[in-house]
């Protein structure tokens, strides 16, 4: 008997890009920019998202993917403020994959997108390997984390194209060192757009907004 070894890692990984390719060309045909938003659970992507939809949705036709292992809270939070929500339950996965994205995208009309953001599951580190075919993919570190998260997990900070240091408001109570982070990110050799601010309040959530619209813009 003849014994194949696999090497399920790599597997995995290869059928996640195939599928990370089907959606990409999706995207291009339908003219969809998606955004791929990561952080450990609780830093305030959905907060981020329920402050940006006020700037976005004027602006751009939106669709949000959201993921998490358990519970539509997160999809009940954002509904109702302009723009289809789906949410995704991985049952236990640590991220969401592209085959997921790609069943999801069924849910929506996507003649009719400009943006689609998908709130990664909360993880540092498992949806930094999972591209689903995303433009950008984009972290939130918050303050009360710590700012030696970017040192100890830097495959996503290194892989974002913008990092959102979100929960500032809290930045003199957690001796959070802002300047530590952008050296750490610097260091990763990330050219990463750094945006503080405080979803909770919406201060900063406008410069973002605006940064994001631009990049919407330049590929459209
Ligand atoms: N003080 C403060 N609290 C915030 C801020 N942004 C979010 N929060 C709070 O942080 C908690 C978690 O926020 P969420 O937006 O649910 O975080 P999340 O990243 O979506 O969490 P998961 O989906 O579970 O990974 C909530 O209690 C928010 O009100 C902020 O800027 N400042
Ligand atoms: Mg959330």
């Amino acid at each position: 008997m003849t014994v194949k070894k696999i090497d399920l890692n790599t597997s995995i990984l290869a059928n996640n890009e195939m599928w990370a390719k089907r959606n990409r060309e999706l995207f291009d045909a339908e003219g969809i920019f998606a955004v791929n938003l990561m952080s450990s659970p609780g830093s305030g992507k959905t907060t981020i998202l329920e402050k940006s939809l006020d700037y976005l949705t004027p602006q751009l036709k939106l669709g949000i993917i959201v993921g998490d292992i358990a519970t539509t809270e997160d999809a009940n939070r954002l509904k109702g403020q302009g723009a289809p929500v789906v949410q995704i339950n991985t049952h236990g996965a640590c991220h969401l994959d592209a085959q997921m994205i790609s069943g999801a995208l069924s849910s929506f009309n996507l003649k009719e997108l400009d943006l689609l953001i998908v709130e990664n599951v909360g993880n540092l580190v498992c949806p930094a390997d999972f591209s689903f075919g995303e433009d950008l993919k984009v972290a939130v570190l918050s303050t009360p984390e710590g700012n030696d998260k970017v040192r100890k997990y830097p495959e996503m900070f290194r892989k974002s194209h913008a990092v959102l240091i979100n929960k500032i408001d809290l930045i003199s109570f957690v001796d959070f060192d802002l300047n530590r982070v952008e050296e750490d990110l610097k260091n990763l050799g990330s050219r990463a757009e750094i945006f503080p601010m405080a979803a909770k309040t919406g201060q900063g959530v406008d410069v973002w907004c605006q940064w994001l619209i631009r990049q919407v813009r330049k590929t459209g």
